[in-house]
């Protein structure tokens, strides 16, 4: 495995093996609490990745994922420091979302707050058993800032944020895949082998496809039915069109391609 060199970034680990990076929330001490510097590190991580990687592996240090915004930070600022500080979080999660490369988040423990508000933007969400999920800050007098009320609420709905928000519901692994918090749950300590078997899937599948899974997609949902089906068949034409498309339809009909088979 080659280790990069994380001395500009030790709040935020990465490494690399062959098409696959990891990249860890390395603050245990704090319970991985998103700090400015974090966040700012996070976002150089994943803008630095290079073109040889086409999955991430996102995991947290310690026994938990993240412990939300780093409270510490919010004691002595104004309103406008807080702006800022949303925008940075929302550049950071939005380069991550609509960038090249599809995260796959291994979740533990504490998944709160603005750790919620970052495993929303990631791809595929992974929880381990005793992972939990809570938005607590209305019993912190302050409300989500990370972009939380958009992408939590498109994951499981308004009216579920509100309820955790409002009485503190913590929503528990089994509860979290229901709702569409988590798409697979497995055992504790089984988060970062599961997290590898779908990131070699993920890797595998042509450029072409995941960026129109991670750019188009959420374009479509946003946009009106005639609009999206048009952008829709715009990149279906774009996708098919290319050689290494045609080649793998090609294997399967001439049956030297894999079938779909249940889980
Ligand atoms: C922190 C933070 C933090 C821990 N900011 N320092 N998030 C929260 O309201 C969650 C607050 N944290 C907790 O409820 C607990 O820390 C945990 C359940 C996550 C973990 O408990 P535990 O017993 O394992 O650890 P601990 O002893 O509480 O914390 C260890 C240290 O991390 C301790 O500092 P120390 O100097 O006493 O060792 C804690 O103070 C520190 N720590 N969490 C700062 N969040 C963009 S808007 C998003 C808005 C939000 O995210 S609101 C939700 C905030």
């Amino acid at each position: 495995m080659k280790e990069l060199d994380t001395s500009s970034a030790p709040l935020v680990t990465l490494s690399i093996e062959g098409a696959i990076a990891m990249v860890t929330l390395n603050r245990p001490e704090k319970r991985n609490a998103l700090s400015m510097a974090m966040v700012e590190e996070l976002m150089d991580v994943f803008s630095s990745l290079p073109k040889s990687v086409r999955a991430v592996i996102l995991s947290g240090a310690g026994e938990h994922f993240s412990a939300g915004l780093d409270l510490s930070e919010l004691k002595e600022s104004s309103s406008s420091e807080n702006i800022e500080g949303s925008m940075l979080w929302y550049e950071a999660f939005g380069k991550i979302q609509f960038g090249r490369v599809p995260v796959i988040v291994v979740m533990q423990g504490a998944v709160v707050g603005g750790g919620l508000e970052l495993a929303s933007a990631l791809h595929v969400r992974i929880a381990e058993s005793d992972a939990y999920f809570g938005l607590p800050e209305g019993q912190r007098g302050i409300f989500l800032g990370g972009g939380g009320s958009v992408r939590i609420a498109k994951l499981i709905g308004f009216s579920r944020v509100a309820e955790m928000m409002l009485t503190g519901h913590v929503v528990d692994a089994t509860e979290a895949h229901q709702i569409g918090l988590a798409h697979y749950v497995v055992k504790k300590g089984e988060g970062m082998r599961k997290a590898r078997e779908l990131a070699e899937k993920v890797a595998s599948n042509l450029p072409m496809s995941n960026f129109a899974i991670l750019k188009a997609l959420p374009l479509i949902a946003e946009q009106p039915m005639s609009h999206g089906l048009m952008t829709e068949s715009l990149m279906a034409a774009i996708t098919q069109d290319a050689p290494e498309a045609k080649d793998r339809v090609n294997a399967f009909l001439q049956k030297r391609a894999n079938k779909i088979t249940p889980d």
